[in-house]
This record gives C-alpha cells, sequence and structure tokens, in this order.
C-alpha cells in the first residue's frame, strides 16, 4: 500500500520545458486543472499529499517522478540525465530526508526515476538517453543491498522505460507492442498496448486503482478486464511535454 506523494505544481514556464511531441504549446490554465484533478485522483486512491511550489527555473520540475527512486523504507536521489533538469533533485532530496534513509546518485552517473520500474521484488533498470551504464550500477548496488533482484534492460525510441512498459501488480504489465527488449517481460501476464495508443502504457497503479490517461478506450478495456477500478485522467496538456500519468508523482 503506498500512503504518501510528492508531486510539484507546474510552473508558468512549462511550456519552455524538453519535448519531442509536437503536439502544440500547453495551455498553462489546463495544466494546472489536469495538475489538480491529478491530484484529487491520488486522494482517492489513498494518498497523503506533500505539494511542493512551483519553481519556474526548471520548466520540467512537475515531473518529480525523474528526480528520485522511492520505496516505503528508503530513497534514491537520482542525478537526472538532461543537463537542463539537473539541480532539480535538490529539492526533492530536502523533502525526503526527514523521512527516508537516503542513496545518491553520484557522478558520472545519470538516472531518471522515469527510467526504473519496481515490480512487487524486482527492479527494471531502462538504459536510455537519460540513465547510463553508471547511473543503472550505482543503482543496482544499492538495491542489491536491500535485497531485490535487478535487471537492466535497453530502451529504445522512447523517452523512458516506463513510456513503454509499467507494472499493475498481480503479474500483469503493460507493454507497448513495438517496445524493443519486450521479450524480456515474458514471465509477465502482458497486456499489449497497441501503437495508436502507446501513450496509455503509461498507466499507473495506485492502490485499489489504475489512473489512465483519458481517451485511450482499447487499453482502458483491457485493465478493467482484469478486474481493476479505473481512473481517467485528462492529460493533454501534459502528454505535449513528453509526460505521463507515473511522471508526476512520487509515490511511497
Ligand atoms: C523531459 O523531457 O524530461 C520532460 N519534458 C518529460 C519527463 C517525463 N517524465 C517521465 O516520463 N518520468
Amino acid at each position: 500500500m503506498f500512503t504518501k506523494a510528492i508531486v510539484r505544481k507546474p510552473a508558468e514556464t512549462f511550456a519552455n520545458g524538453i519535448t519531442t511531441a509536437n503536439l502544440g504549446k500547453p495551455d498553462y490554465n489546463l495544466t494546472l486543472k489536469q495538475h489538480e484533478a491529478y491530484c484529487k485522483a491520488l486522494i482517492k486512491c489513498g494518498l497523503e499529499l506533500i505539494v511542493l511550489d512551483a519553481d519556474p527555473n526548471f520548466p520540467d520540475s512537475c515531473f518529480v517522478e525523474d528526480t528520485a527512486v522511492v520505496t516505503k523504507n528508503f530513497g534514491i536521489i537520482a542525478r537526472p540525465g538532461d543537463q537542463r533538469r539537473l539541480g532539480e533533485e535538490v529539492e526533492i532530496k530536502k523533502v525526503l530526508k526527514p523521512l527516508l534513509k537516503l542513496h545518491y546518485i553520484k557522478e558520472p552517473g545519470k538516472l531518471d526515476g522515469g527510467d526504473i520500474m519496481q515490480a512487487d521484488e524486482k527492479f527494471y533498470i531502462g538504459l536510455s538517453n537519460r540513465t547510463n551504464l553508471s547511473g543503472s550500477k550505482q543503482l543496482k548496488e544499492v538495491l542489491s543491498a536491500y535485497n531485490y533482484d535487478v535487471f537492466s534492460v535497453p530502451v529504445c525510441n522512447l523517452l523512458h522505460f516506463k513510456t513503454g512498459v509499467n507494472y499493475l501488480g498481480e503479474n500483469n504489465l503493460l507493454v507497448h507492442t513495438e517496445f524493443c527488449s519486450k521479450d524480456d517481460f515474458m514471465s509477465y501476464n502482458r497486456i499489449i498496448v497497441d501503437n495508436d495508443e502507446e501513450y496509455a502504457a503509461n498507466s499507473l497503479r495506485i492502490n485499489d486503482y489504475v489512473l489512465t490517461p483519458k481517451g485511450f478506450p482499447k487499453t482502458k478495456a483491457s485493465i478493467e478486464k482484469l478486474g481493476y477500478q479505473i481512473i481517467e485522467l485528462e492529460m493533454s496538456e501534459f502528454q505535449k511535454m513528453d509526460g505521463g500519468l507515473s511522471c508526476l508523482s512520487l509515490r511511497f
């Protein structure tokens, strides 16, 4: 069970963040509305929220997931892989320090939390443009010391590992149909996400619910068929900046 989440309000500079999406500029007021709905959904899932103020110096800083990897007992402060996001982790460290035992990814390691997926007692580390071998090795050392099994997998043509693969629980794994290392996950009940619904591969299990982005009926139906209760959220403005549901919070 998750009990807490850290979220960070989108800054008014949000539209200046990093993106490859080609979906146009996000509307700031709509971004704030969608973020509020996201926060409400987390509360409905039973989470107590730690809401951080917006930081206009970091347009991407509402995507807090990339700044750390957290469990109930410990956290690892990441070292964001894109130079423009380096420094976002400082505020997250301050917030987590009194709550969890912390470890740190150090130079030359680069690691974005969006590349890290926990599946019960296993962790998968995606090697992407944002997470390098040194970052992965450092994280593996920490997680192994806590007795987790750790696997590295290549990420090709996607921003982060969790852009394409997400664990729902009960051995159920959402996988985008073109995810390059999808055969590494044969032992899971794989729910294949079609090409035209790729964005919905980033759906997020929190306690009794699965959060899915609005507008992806096939993926929604597949998740419902497994017996999960769904909360659908409008995510258009975050999608414009390459962000998905998992990116907007750190849950523990
Ligand atoms: C970035 O490119 O870093 C942001 N615009 C989007 C980050 C999305 N985060 C995530 O997938 N965990």
